[in-house]
């Protein structure tokens, strides 16, 4: 695991504040669509008859949380209230809460990089405009906070735009950018920076590529050709295969992990957008479509708007009572 730089306690409790504000916040829109309004379907009735259960249901599926986990969820919550064991609305909020973060704890699974890897490769893709490259900037951050050395490789070839969109999140941070001219080959920067980066014994090696429709065959192929260009550098290079999806697109979020899965074989998700969507639900679909951990979330638009997936922290987030 990276030696991470101690922290004192008073000053990782006020970081832990500010996770959970930013979090709070960033999920408003998600918690207001329809979270919020689970509760007040009970009004001041306190009985939970089968027509109240029906619009609670109707709730979780208009969340994004898609038909296998709220079905899970609902039987058991029904099983629950006939047997008893349910029998007023806070009991039934506190088995929500429950059952959500049982989704979430299998996926919840941090990213670790190893000592001594030098590099340690991390691929990030995903379909156009889901947000690897802001992303990219937000992970060097993170692990020049934690007392990594960064490079940063420039694979999206595609359009000079994004070569020069990376130089400007590479100055933000202050680390190097390997870029070749535009409509270079993408492995082939791609492998000219890992041979930099070993040669100057950087830790950790984030390649931005080019945004691709996972339903565009030529252009996952060339993905795969990238990977086997990374093998050829190193086949035991440790890396990560990071998939980018944005929260806003709910259900396509699914699909596109699904044909990214097959093609390359990702490692990770990293799940954007989460502070302007109501559809924040599909983080539940993908936990038990996929299984594939959920290692970061972004937040919002800012260097520091990414946070290391927590799932108690995101289901008390969306079901947090309002004032
Ligand atoms: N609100 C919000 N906006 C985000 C987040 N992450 C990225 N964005 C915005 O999404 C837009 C696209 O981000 P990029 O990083 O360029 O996306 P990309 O996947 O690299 O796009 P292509 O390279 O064109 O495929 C930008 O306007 C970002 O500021 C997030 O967590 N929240
Ligand atoms: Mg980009």
């Amino acid at each position: 695991m990276f030696g991470f730089r101690k922290k004192s306690p008073a000053a990782a409790a006020s970081d832990s504040d500010q996770t959970r504000a930013r979090l709070d916040h960033g999920l408003k829109r998600t918690r207001e669509g329809v979270f919020s309004q689970l509760r007040s379907l009970f009004g001041g009735d306190q009985q939970l008859d089968p027509g109240i259960l029906d619009d609670f249901e109707d709730h979780l599926l208009t969340a994004d949380l898609g038909i296998r986990v709220t079905t899970e969820i609902m039987d058991d919550i029904r099983a629950r209230v006939r047997k008893k064991a349910i029998t007023t609305p806070d009991q039934l909020m506190d088995e929500l809460q429950a059952a959500l973060i049982r989704i979430l704890e299998p996926v919840c699974v941090p990213l670790e990089i190893p000592e001594n890897s030098r590099p340690f490769l991390i691929m990030m893709i995903g379909v156009n405009g889901v947000g690897k490259t802001t992303t990219i900037g937000k992970l060097a951050r993170l692990f020049m906070q934690q007392g990594a050395s960064v490079m940063l490789a420039a694979g999206d070839t595609f359009r000079a735009a994004a070569i020069e969109q990376l130089q400007v999140w590479g100055e933000r941070n202050q680390v190097p950018v390997i870029s070749q001219v535009s409509g270079s080959d993408s492995a082939a920067v791609i492998y000219d920076a890992l041979q930099s980066a070993r040669a100057r014994g950087t830790d950790i090696l984030i390649a931005d590529t080019a945004g691709r429709l996972h339903t565009r065959h030529n252009l996952m192929q060339e993905l795969q050709k990238v990977m086997r260009v990374v093998d050829k550098f190193d086949s035991g290079l440790p890396r990560e295969t990071l998939l980018v999806l944005d929260a806003t697109t709910g259900q396509n979020a699914l699909v596109q992990a699904q044909e990214f899965h097959q093609v390359v074989g990702i490692t990770g998700i990293v799940l954007t957008k989460l502070d302007g969507t109501a559809r924040g639900g599909i983080v539940f679909a993908l936990a038990r479509e996929l299984g594939i951990p959920i290692r970061f979330i972004g937040v919002g638009e800012q260097l520091d708007d990414l946070r290391p997936f927590d799932a108690e922290a995101f289901v008390g987030a969306l079901l947090m009572e309002r004032s």
